[in-house]
């Protein structure tokens, strides 16, 4: 008797769930919902002062079934002066994606950029690491158990051939090792033990010196229990720019044993074929690779982008869809 009622239980699970039951006769009509039935995230960027524009959380809440501060969650927009913590901006985001069935990424908890003066006044290494812990502590305990995945450290290797980290405050004061890095993902696990925690980058999109110092990272975190769930590749890419190696460079990562998402996606262009065929190749390759598991563009409508001039991104400026757009949701769909 169970066995016979079992079929149809899946079945309604899998409607209630949003998996995709029919053939491709019935693909679905939007990102969101063509990631999901690949087992999906398709996701953007959202800055808290457009929310209030019709078209602009139309078009998000249409299309995006995955969430990104723009800048709300940094260090300067929640924690302006020692201790003190201003939430509103991202409460607000928050409160939009949760209330919209929309998943989040929190973004970012420790980053050389957009920090407010006073951290980058701080003088020791130790008044510098115990600001990282209250950080820590103030965002990621404040959204625990909302975030799917947090972009705990960002940006901390440096570009060009010599695999190393970025010069800041942090390799300044604590260290051009990956110690302070280490202690920033187990500060995020105690803060927020359901999120998963990410390594996020540029430029890492291929194999090169940069990459492979943050695959070295990636490895050593895994073989010595750090806390380490995911690899962000931000791919903010150009007309000529996917790199001929882009999947077997995430394939490489999530062979560590971590989930690769494409997290900051905008591809400059004014040649809108090419442009369209460049977003196909970068979502067919997360679509090859099972543990890449969520793609956000960097905003929704290339007038809002921080590279608007390039028009990077999946709309236009009257949130029309692009060619770009036709080609991902075919390659979803596919
Ligand atoms: O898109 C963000 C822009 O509005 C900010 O002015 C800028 C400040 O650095 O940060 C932009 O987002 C960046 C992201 O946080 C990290 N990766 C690079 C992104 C583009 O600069």
């Amino acid at each position: 008797m169970i066995g016979k009622v079992r079929p149809l239980v899946l079945a309604a699970a899998l409607v209630v769930a949003g998996v995709a039951t029919a053939g491709p006769a019935e693909a679905a009509t939007t990102l969101g919902a063509s990631a999901a039935a690949k087992g999906r995230f398709f996701g953007a960027a959202v800055a808290n002062n457009h929310l209030g524009e019709a078209a602009y959380a139309n078009t998000l809440d249409r299309e995006f079934n995955s969430v990104t501060p723009e800048n709300e969650m940094k260090w300067d927009a929640t924690e302006p002066n020692p201790g003190q913590f201003t939430f509103g901006a991202a409460d607000n985001i928050v409160n939009h994606a949760r209330s919209h069935g929309q998943s989040l990424r929190g973004h970012t908890l420790v980053w050389h950029s957009q920090l407010p003066g006073w951290v980058n006044q701080i003088s020791t290494g130790s008044a510098l690491m115990t600001a990282m812990q209250r950080h820590i502590n103030g965002v990621a305990g404040r959204y625990r158990g909302q975030i799917a995945y947090w972009d705990v450290v960002n940006e901390a290797f440096a570009d060009g051939t010599g695999g190393g980290l970025r010069s800041s405050i942090w390799t300044q004061r604590l260290g051009f090792n990956t110690g302070w890095i280490e202690q920033a993902f187990r500060l995020a696990r105690t803060a927020d033990p359901n999120a998963k925690l990410c390594y996020n980058d540029y430029n890492t999109d291929g194999q090169n010196a940069k990459s492979n110092a943050v695959f070295n990272m990636v490895r050593d975190f895994k073989a010595r229990g750090v806390p380490i769930d995911c690899v962000g590749f931000q791919s903010h890419l150009n007309i000529n720019g996917v790199p001929g190696d882009y999947q077997a460079n995430l394939q490489r990562f999530a062979n560590l044993g971590v989930d690769v998402q494409i997290t900051e996606l905008d591809i400059g262009g004014s040649n809108f074929t090419t442009q369209a065929n460049n977003y196909r190749t970068v979502v067919q390759a997360c679509l090859n690779v099972s543990r890449c598991n969520r793609i956000v563009t960097w905003g929704v409508t290339d007038k809002y982008s921080w590279r608007a001039s390039s028009t990077p991104l999946l709309f236009d400026g009257n949130f029309n869809k692009k060619p770009a757009y036709n080609s991902v949701l075919a390659v979803l769909n596919s």
